[in-house]
Formats: structure tokens, C-alpha cells, sequence
């Protein structure tokens, strides 16, 4: 659709930028916490571990304080679990709650809305040690640690996101690590953690909506539409079998309260199926969330199964991800869209794509929380970094939501990754995402000098314009 008038960002339109607390706090054993999945995995070796990281935890208020100086209408950041419950024994540690009770105070200083992650792959390590998602016990476990955040900061926050990216965890286990000897999980029992963190996540949405009526829910989850390599029909199934599996499965039960009938029969013809309890269905049904959070990065695109093991391949840069099943889907090359620098595809009008999918179904606001370019940027001897790709990329993607909000999608923020440069999960500091370059190499620490990237001046000057420029 081509427009006469594109449709202006609403008055309140939430500008912001996101992080996650193990990739950017460090402090990994201080004050009371507790090693978490991501601190006992093996991570990939000559790049910078998540002990340190940006230090965030220590200079959260030089952080916030530069946020609000590029004019950050919300932060984005998860709250560590192991921060907060670091032991089995449920008890609350009270410098890790007054720790994020004093990095919403400092966001709520500047009037910026803070944005809560309740767990972003940070699943602690004595859970694991029990199952982890696969023991039902689990599910107590998030909704007892969630009580707590509602019960400490719910007068403070708008905004909830429950788990992030629930769907990357259960499709690409590997992805965010690998447990110490110790294979990855099985599928079947990926699915079954799967169903126990929908559970989890419903009892939080139901028991977020009694505790604080006031603030609003939703998932987080990494949302993307696929195309088909070609108009030959096989195509097209297969894109919209690896649409339903990635994508809206994993939407549709928070959403509707129950999984995709696609994905049920796939479930079933595999020996895939969770194991459900009698009560499951209707604890599903019982909760509804007020919003969908969605992290975007790429479109994929998709050709027809040759039902056999060549459906399968890894991501091109990216050896960690594995693409394509068997009697699925196969990914396909797209020659109309770009590519960062780590193979990633670079698509916005597929974000407007997505949006306007995402929206269609789904009839809930949406609140982009990811959306960003990893790349090697340059310090220059003279202290500046011209990361115009970055510009390039955001102005792009602004200009796709833009046409989204005229096509009628109902969005209420943007908070691009990252608000500064975090450790990325797989090549550190090499790969940044930043507005504020954060000055450190993978062991070298330096000072870890905060410095303005070309983009911090864009995109303040977009904020304060309202997205007018774009
Ligand atoms: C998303 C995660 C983020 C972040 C981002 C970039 O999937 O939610 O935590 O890591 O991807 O990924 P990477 O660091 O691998 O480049």
C-alpha cells in the first residue's frame, strides 16, 4: 500500500532501548547472587565472559543519566532471578531488591518509563540442577519469584514482559549456551518444558493482573514473518509450517489459550506432545496478556522439505544455529534483502510485514522490544564512532513501523537493542549493538569508558522530534 500521508507516532509513543541483565551487569557473584544457567555454561572461547560484562550493575546511574541525555522515554532491562531468590531455600535477598528498587528510581528521576524482563535466559542454577524446566516445580518456583517483583515494585511499573523469547530457547537450546557435560535436551523434552513455561507464564499474567490492575503483561517473543522461496505451492506450505512452529505457536497460548491446531497435529505425528495435566487447559485459558512484546531482527526465507536430512543446514555466520527439519521446511537464500555484517538479515520492510501479520492476529498492541545490527564498530583515535550502518538500519526500520502504524498496527514503543553495548551471546564485545560504545576488548577492561556513538545523536534527535525526521 502506498500512501498520500504517512501516520505520525503517537504523542506518548514509548522511545526507548532495551539490555538484559546478564549481558550487561556483571557483578556475577556480588551482593547476595547466585550463578545462574548463563554463568555456569560454557561460553565461547577468546571473547569476554558475563562476569563483568558492562559493569552495568555498579554504573546504572552514569548509564541512565546518559539515557536520559539521548531523551529515552523507557528503558528496557531484565531483573536477574538469582538476584532476587538466589537460593533454594526461597529467601528474599534484599540488596538484589533494592538494587533494581534503586535503577527504577533513577529511571523514574528522568521520567524515563522502566520496562521489566522478569527472566531473560537466566533460569538459576540450583533449578537447573533440579530439572530446571522440565520439573513442574518449576512453574511454583517463577510465580513465587514473580510475586515478589509485583509485590516490591508493582506501584513502579507500567509494563511487564514475562519471558523472553521463549520460542528461541525451546527451538534453538544451544543458542544461549551449553550446559558442562551434559547433552542438550531432547525435542520432546523441549516441548515439555515449553508447556511448563506457558503454564508459568499464565499464572504470572493472571496473578500481575490481581496485584497490580494497574500495569500490563505480555510475552516477549522473537517474531518474524516467512517468505517463500518461489510461488510453487509446496513453497508456500512449508513457510507457513515454519511461520506456525517459530512464530505463532508460541504466541497463540498466551494469546488463546491453546497451541496451534498445525502445531498440535505436528506434535502428535512426532511423539512430540507434552505431557498435559487436567487443570493445564483451563489455567492456559484463565489468562490473557495485555500487549505483545516482540523482538525483531530478520525475515527468513523458506523452500519446500525434501524429506530427508539435507533439510537441514547452519545458519550461514552462525554455526551455533541450526536451520531447516526434516519433512518442515528447508531455509532458503532471499536476493532481495540484505545482510549484516554476521550474516544476518537485514529486512525492514519485512518488519512492517511482520507487524502488520503480528497485529492482524492478534488484535494487541505492540511493543517492539528488540530490534538492532551487530557489528565490529571503530573507535577512532580521536574518541568518536561512525556507526552510520547503524543509522542506516534504524532509519530504515523506523520508517517500516511508521507504514505499519499507517496500515493500522497499534504500537506503543520501540526499544531497539541495545541502550549500550552489552556482551554479545556469542562474539562479545567483537559484535556491539550500542548507542554508547562501552570502551573495553574482550579481556582488556580498560576504563570502560562510556562513549556517544554517531548513533546516540540520531537517535536523540529523532526522540526529540518525534520521529517527525523520519
Ligand atoms: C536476542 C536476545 C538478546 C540479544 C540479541 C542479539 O535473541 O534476546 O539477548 O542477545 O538476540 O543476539 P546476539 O548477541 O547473539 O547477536
Amino acid at each position: 500500500m502506498i500512501y498520500n500521508k504517512l501516520s505520525d507516532f503517537a504523542e506518548n509513543f514509548l522511545w526507548g532501548a532495551s539490555t538484559s541483565a546478564y549481558q550487561v551487569e556483571g557483578a556475577w557473584n556480588e551482593d547476595g547472587k547466585s550463578p545462574s544457567i548463563i554463568d555456569m555454561y560454557k561460553h565461547p572461547e577468546g571473547y569476554a565472559d558475563f562476569t563483568i560484562a558492562s559493569d552495568h550493575y555498579h554504573r546504572f546511574r552514569e548509564d541512565i543519566a546518559l539515557f536520559a541525555k539521548m531523551g529515552l522515554k523507557a528503558y528496557r532491562f531484565s531483573i536477574a532471578w538469582t538476584r532476587i531468590i538466589p537460593e533454594d531455600n526461597q529467601k528474599i535477598n534484599k540488596l538484589g531488591v533494592e538494587h533494581y528498587r534503586d535503577v527504577i528510581a533513577e529511571c523514574k528521576k528522568y521520567n524515563i518509563e522502566p520496562i521489566v524482563t522478569m527472566y531473560h535466559f537466566d533460569l538459576p542454577w540450583y533449578l537447573e540442577e533440579k530439572g530446571g524446566w522440565l520439573n513442574r516445580e518449576t512453574i511454583d518456583r517463577f510465580e513465587e519469584y514473580c510475586k515478589v517483583l509485583f509485590t516490591e515494585y508493582g506501584k513502579d511499573i507500567k509494563y511487564w514482559l514475562t519471558i523472553n523469547e521463549q520460542n528461541t530457547m525451546i527451538l534453538h537450546p544451544g543458542a544461549i549456551g551449553t550446559p558442562p557435560n551434559k547433552p542438550l535436551p531432547t525435542k520432546k523434552e523441549l516441548y515439555q518444558m515449553n508447556h511448563h513455561m506457558m503454564l508459568a507464564q499464565a499464572r504470572v499474567m493472571k496473578l500481575c493482573h490481581k496485584l497490580c490492575p494497574n500495569a500490563k503483561i505480555g510475552p516477549a517473543l522473537n517474531l518474524t514473518a516467512m517468505y517463500a522461496e518461489t510461488c510453487k505451492p509446496e513453497d508456500a506450505i512449508a513457510a507457513h509450517n515454519w511461520e506456525v512452529l517459530r512464530c505463532w505457536n508460541f504466541a497463540d497460548v498466551p494469546v488463546f489459550g491453546f497451541y496451534h491446531p498445525l502445531a498440535v497435529k505436528y506434535l502428535e505425528d512426532r511423539d512430540l506432545m507434552p505431557e498435559i495435566q487436567p487443570d493445564d487447559k483451563q489455567t492456559l485459558l484463565n489468562a490473557k496478556p495485555d500487549f505483545i512484546a516482540m523482538n525483531y531482527y530478520s525475515t527468513a526465507t523458506i523452500a519446500a522439505s525434501q524429506g530427508n536430512a539435507s533439510d537441514v543446514s547452519a545458519r550461514a555466520g552462525d554455526q551455533q544455529i541450526m536451520l531447516g527439519e526434516q519433512g518442515v521446511y528447508r531455509a532458503a537464500e532471499n536476493p532481495y534483502v540484505a545482510k549484516s555484517q554476521y550474516g544476518w538479515v537485514i529486512d525492514p520492510t519485512g518488519f512492517r510485514y511482520t507487524l502488520r501479520k503480528v497485529y492482524e492476529r492478534y488484535r494487541l498492541p505492540i511493543l517492539i522490544t528488540e530490534n538492532g545490527i551487530g557489528a565490529s564498530d571503530k573507535l577512532e583515535e580521536d574518541g568518536t564512532i561512525h556507526d552510520l550502518y547503524r543509522i542506516d538500519f534504524y532509519e530504515k526500520h523506523l520508517l517500516a513501523m511508521k507504514e505499519a502504524i499507517t496500515d493500522g498496527v497499534d504500537m506503543l514503543g520501540y526499544c531497539p537493542w541495545a541502550a549500550l553495548d552489552v556482551v554479545s551471546t556469542h562474539q562479545g564485545y567483537a559484535k556491539r549493538y550500542g548507542f554508547l560504545y562501552v570502551d573495553r576488548d574482550e579481556q582488556d577492561l580498560k576504563q570502560m569508558k562510556r562513549i556517544e556513538k554517531d548513533s546516540f545523536y540520531w537517535y536523540q534527535k529523532t526522540i526529540a522530534e518525534n520521529g517527525k525526521n523520519i
